[in-house]
C-alpha cells in the first residue's frame, strides 16, 4: 500500500481526527487528505466523518486494500473479482519486471493445476499467486512450493482445520469415507512456475488454490475436495490471506527452515505410496523429504529420491 495512504489509514483507525490535523501530521495538503479518504471509501473502507473528524469504522471484508491493511509482509496485493488465472496474471507482471506482488482473486474462470489440469475456482475462494524474485539457483525452486504448502497449512490450522501436507503440493484434511474408511480431502493445491538460468532464478510464481468459503458441492466430486467453510464454517478471508502471506514471507527468508516445517505437518511420511514420475512408477514407503523438496521412497530394495511426480497414498500392506 502506498505509504501516505497507509499512514492516513493508521491515523483514521486511531481517530477521530480532523482533516487539518491529519494534513499537518502527514505534511500534505487538506485536499490530499480528502483524496485519500475518498479513495479509501471507494476501496470499501467505511470512514465516518463527524464534528470530531474522520474515523475508520469498518474494513472491507476482502480485496486488495483490505488484505494490505495491517499486513506484516512486503507484498503489494492486486485484487480481481474475477480473472482467468492469477498465475497467468502474475507471469505477465513478471514480464513487466514486477516483484513481491500477490495477485488475488475471488473467482477464476480458467484456473490451472499441474500438467495443465483444470482447477475449479468458484467465487468465495482464496485464489492467490505470489510473484517473487529470490536470489537462489533454479534447483532450489521446489522449496517455494513446500513453503507455500506450509504457509497454507499453518493458516488453516490457526483457523481450526486439521490441515496436513501431502507431497509435494496438496494441503489435505483427514476424514472418513461414507463406509468409514480413512480418506484425505484436498483443501488446497499449489502450482509453482519459474523462469531463470541454472545458476539463478529470475522469478518464481507460486500459485495457491485454497478452497475457502466454497461449497464442496461446487467442486469436482471425483477430486474428493474439502473447503474451509465445510470444515469450520466461513472464515475471514482477509485475515486468512494475510496469515498465508506472512507465513510464506517468513519461510522464504529462511529456506533452510522449510523442510523441517514441512515434515511437522506431513501426512505422506511413513505411508506406503505410489509415485507416478516422468521416469516411471515407484512404490514403497515414503521415509523422508530432502531439501529442496525431494521425496525419499524406500522400495524395499533401495532408496529412491523422487523430485517430481503425482503421489498416491496407499493402504498399508496387511501383515
Ligand atoms: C494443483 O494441481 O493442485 C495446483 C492447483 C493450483 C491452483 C492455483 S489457484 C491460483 C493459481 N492460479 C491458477 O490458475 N492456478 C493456481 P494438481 O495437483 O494438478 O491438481 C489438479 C486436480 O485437482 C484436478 O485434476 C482435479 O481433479 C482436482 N481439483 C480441481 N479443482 C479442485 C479444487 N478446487 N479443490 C480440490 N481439488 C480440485
Amino acid at each position: 500500500m502506498q505509504e501516505t495512504r497507509e499512514r492516513v489509514l493508521d491515523a483514521l483507525s486511531e481517530g477521530p481526527v480532523t482533516g487539518p490535523e491529519l494534513a499537518e501530521r502527514l505534511d500534505v495538503s487538506r485536499a490530499a487528505v480528502w483524496k485519500h479518504v475518498e479513495a479509501l471509501r471507494e476501496a470499501g473502507f467505511e470512514v465516518a466523518s463527524g464534528d470530531a473528524g474522520y474515523e475508520l469504522v469498518a474494513v472491507p471484508e476482502f480485496g486488495g486494500a483490505a488484505v494490505e491493511y495491517g499486513l506484516a509482509a512486503p507484498f503489494d496485493v492486486e485484487f480481481h473479482e474475477s480473472i482467468p488465472s492469477t498465475n497467468a496474471r502474475a507471469r505477465d507482471l513478471a514480464g513487466e519486471g514486477a516483484a513481491d506482488v500477490a495477485v488475488l482473486a475471488d473467482e477464476q474462470t480458467g484456473g490451472r493445476g499441474r500438467l495443465d489440469r483444470e482447477w475449479s475456482s468458484p467465487s468465495g475462494g482464496v485464489w492467490l499467486s505470489l510473484l517473487v524474485r529470490p536470489d537462489v539457483p533454479a534447483t532450489h525452486a521446489p522449496a517455494f512450493t513446500l513453503a507455500a504448502a506450509v504457509a497454507v497449512a499453518r493458516a488453516a490450522r490457526e483457523a481450526g482445520v486439521d490441515a496436513r501436507i501431502k507431497w509435494p503440493n496438496d494441503v489435505v484434511v483427514p476424514g472418513e469415507d461414507a463406509d468409514g474408511a480413512e480418506t484425505e480431502r484436498k483443501l488446497a493445491g499449489i502450482l509453482t512456475e519459474m523462469e531463470g538460468e541454472a545458476d539463478r532464478v529470475s522469478w518464481v510464481v507460486v500459485g495457491m488454490g485454497i478452497n475457502a468459503n466454497v461449497d464442496p458441492g461446487d467442486l469436482p466430486g471425483d477430486a474428493r475436495p474439502t473447503t474451509l467453510s465445510a470444515e469450520v464454517g466461513d472464515v475471514d478471508r482477509r485475515v486468512f490471506t494475510q496469515r498465508v502471506l506472512e507465513e510464506f514471507d517468513d519461510l522464504r527468508a529462511d529456506l533452510e527452515s522449510v523442510v523441517p516445517a514441512w515434515r511437522e505437518h506431513a501426512t505422506t511420511l511413513g505411508k506406503r505410496v505410489r509415485v507416478d514420475t516422468p521416469g516411471g512408477e515407484i512404490v514403497g514407503e515414503a521415509v523422508d523429504v530432502e531439501f529442496p523438496g525431494a521425496l525419499v521412497v524406500d522400495t524395499g530394495d533401495e532408496r529412491v529420491t523422487v523430485t517430481a511426480g503425482d503421489c498416491e497414498h496407499l493402504r498399508p500392506v496387511e501383515e
